[in-house]
């Protein structure tokens, strides 16, 4: 095992992550388990707040999406919104406890006079103190260093699956265009967030090629959300079988152990899991969340349970 930049491995092999994957699930979350207090406090969360600043009718296939032009999801949509509304919403999540807050956008990508109102919009959320993201979908260098000058702090931009199954989930742009984005936001000295979504149809294999795709890259992500599919009507992912629970935390638990000093983030599908599942997550080294009662578009958590749960688990906000 060659280990470099800290001990952080960038040479993973499908073979090794399979079988961190695949051991025995308690040997697998007492790994997790021992990697994560070697690099966090496990009783601190991570929490983001997400706003939707421009909803609907995006011109890309994502499979699983509800705001894709491509299917009838019944979405309502909505143009731009303007930038004193978005820092009042900043201002809100803030004294709700979020310290990062994260604007998403319903684009190919950001384009003329929509991309200054959308730099505006991080400088006044900055402004605040808090931490800044967004994911604006595929960036070009200049973009990128362009809201690196405006004070963001994250780029979320997400590889979604294996570079082998990423064919069958999206078809207006390619795995590769994802991987030049993350490029170019990596090199404009932004933090990147990137993961992927679990229960698209894909098998262990992709699991594991999706975690080893982010493990290898040139730095690991400093933010890795692992998605749980939300099915939506409409999309042609709607009726896809729901992953089983133990193969999702197992998919976290790798993350942990093979990008140790990553937040790794239970990410959308927490509306509708148990307190128990939840728990197993943060046990195998999920250490943020998004709160509220929104994510983007779909549901997140009824009001008050995230409060009730960390306090009955004496985790408390980083
Ligand atoms: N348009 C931009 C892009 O695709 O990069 C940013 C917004 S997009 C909604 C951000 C991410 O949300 C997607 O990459 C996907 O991983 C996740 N996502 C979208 N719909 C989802 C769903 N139904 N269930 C789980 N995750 C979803
Ligand atoms: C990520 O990985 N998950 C978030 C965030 N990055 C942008 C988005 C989840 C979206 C869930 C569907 C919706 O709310 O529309
Ligand atoms: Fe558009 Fe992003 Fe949804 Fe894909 S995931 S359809 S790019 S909003």
């Amino acid at each position: 095992m060659e280990a470099e930049n800290g001990g952080l491995r960038h040479d993973w092999t499908a073979e090794e992550v399979g079988a961190i994957f695949g051991q025995p699930f308690m040997d697998l979350i007492f790994q997790a388990q021992t990697v994560h207090r070697a690099n966090f406090d496990p009783n601190r969360i991570q929490v983001s707040k997400l706003i939707s600043i421009k909803t609907g009718s995006c011109p890309e296939d994502c499979s699983y999406c509800p705001q894709s032009a491509h299917y009838a999801t019944g979405l309502e949509k909505e143009k731009l919104m303007a930038v004193e509304e978005v820092v009042e919403a900043a201002a809100q999540a803030k004294a709700e406890g979020a310290s990062r807050f994260c604007m998403g956008a319903a684009w190919r990508g950001p384009k003329g006079d929509d991309f200054e109102v959308a730099v505006a919009m991080i400088e006044g959320v900055k402004a605040l103190g808090m931490e800044t993201c967004a994911t604006f979908g595929l960036l070009d260098k200049w973009q990128a260093s362009r809201l690196k000058e405006a004070g963001l702090d994250y780029y979320n931009h997400n590889i979604d699956t294996s570079p082998e199954h990423y064919g069958e989930v999206i078809t207006t742009r390619t795995f590769q265009d994802r991987l030049d984005t993350l490029d170019v936001v990596r090199d404009a000295g932004l933090h990147v967030c990137s993961g992927g979504i679990i229960g698209l149809g894909e098998t262990t294999t992709d699991r594991v090629k999706m975690l080893l795709t982010l493990a290898n890259m040139p730095k690991h992500p400093d933010s890795v959300p692992i998605n749980l599919l939300i099915p939506i009507a409409g999309t042609p992912l709607a009726d896809a079988e729901k992953p089983d629970a133990f193969d999702f935390i197992r998919t976290i638990a790798t993350a942990r152990i093979i990008m140790p000093k990553s937040f790794v983030r239970l990410s959308a599908g927490r509306e509708g899991m148990s307190e128990e599942m939840q728990t197993l997550c943060f046990l195998a080294g999920a250490n943020s969340i998004f709160c509220g009662q929104k994510l983007l578009t779909a549901k997140n958590a009824a009001p008050g349970q995230d409060k009730s749960l960390f306090g009955r688990l004496g985790l408390s906000p980083m």
